[in-house]
């Protein structure tokens, strides 16, 4: 299997979470400590600079304070609903990100990227990841739409990309030297949908509907 292209399509997650309700438990208490909930965002039409600054505090209340996407990860069932994908052994990476997608704000949205070109920090940070594959088993826990889901462009030369540093975002621009991306699938459902995929395959948040949406992507890595 070719772990760098690896791609799952759109897949159903819930068996997975089903194992991490505490984790979902406490992602809903620090939501209500701003009045927020997950259902409450999925339907939100809040204009996006009404939420900046809560986002920032919500995403380091979850990411940096309490870990809670690193519990995830490493969660035993979730583990092995992802092996049970990539048909390997997979280790637990040590960034797991939970996020917030705002409409019409620009910071909330990752550019066109290939994680084996972002993470990988994991060269300088991580050395023992030299010969090892990333791979993301990303979620959203709202409903999505076409708009504000994920991008996937499925008809990329095999390459990889040299990524430029993008304020706010750090490396997660490709330089992709081409006009337009065709073949273009974007991830969206409702809540618990999901895609696992490998660490080549160019991805982006997509353009922004009016609702936000709230995710959580998770990393693995695993011998080449
Ligand atoms: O959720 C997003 O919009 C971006 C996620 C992403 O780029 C990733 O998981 O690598």
């Amino acid at each position: 299997m070719d772990l760098d292209y690896f791609y799952s399509g759109k897949i159903k997650s819930n068996s997975a979470y089903n194992f991490c309700n505490d984790e979902i438990c406490e992602i809903e208490e620090i939501l209500k400590y701003y009045n927020l909930s997950l259902d409450i965002l999925e339907r939100s039409d809040s204009k996006p600079h009404e939420l900046e600054d809560t986002w920032k505090l919500i995403m380091r209340k979850i990411n940096t304070d309490s870990k809670i996407p690193d519990r995830i990860a490493r969660n035993r069932g979730v583990i092995e609903f992802v092996e049970a994908f990539v048909k390997k052994k997979i280790n637990v990476f040590p960034v797991n990100m939970f996020r917030f997608s705002l409409p019409r704000y620009e910071r909330s949205r990752v550019a066109w990227h290939q994680d084996s070109q972002t993470w990988p920090g994991i060269d300088r940070a991580f050395p023992k990841l030299e010969n090892s594959k990333v791979v993301t088993f990303w979620t959203c826990l709202t409903k999505s739409d076409d708009k504000n889901g994920l991008s996937f462009a499925l008809k990329m030369p095999a390459k990889k990309f040299q990524h430029e540093y993008s304020e706010g975002q750090g490396y997660f621009n490709a330089n992709l030297g081409l006009d337009k991306i065709d073949s273009v699938e974007t991830i969206f459902g409702d809540p618990y949908t999901s895609v696992i995929f490998g660490q080549n395959l160019l991805h982006c948040s997509a353009a922004g509907s009016q609702h936000p949406r709230v995710s959580i992507d998770l990393r693995y890595y695993c011998e080449n």
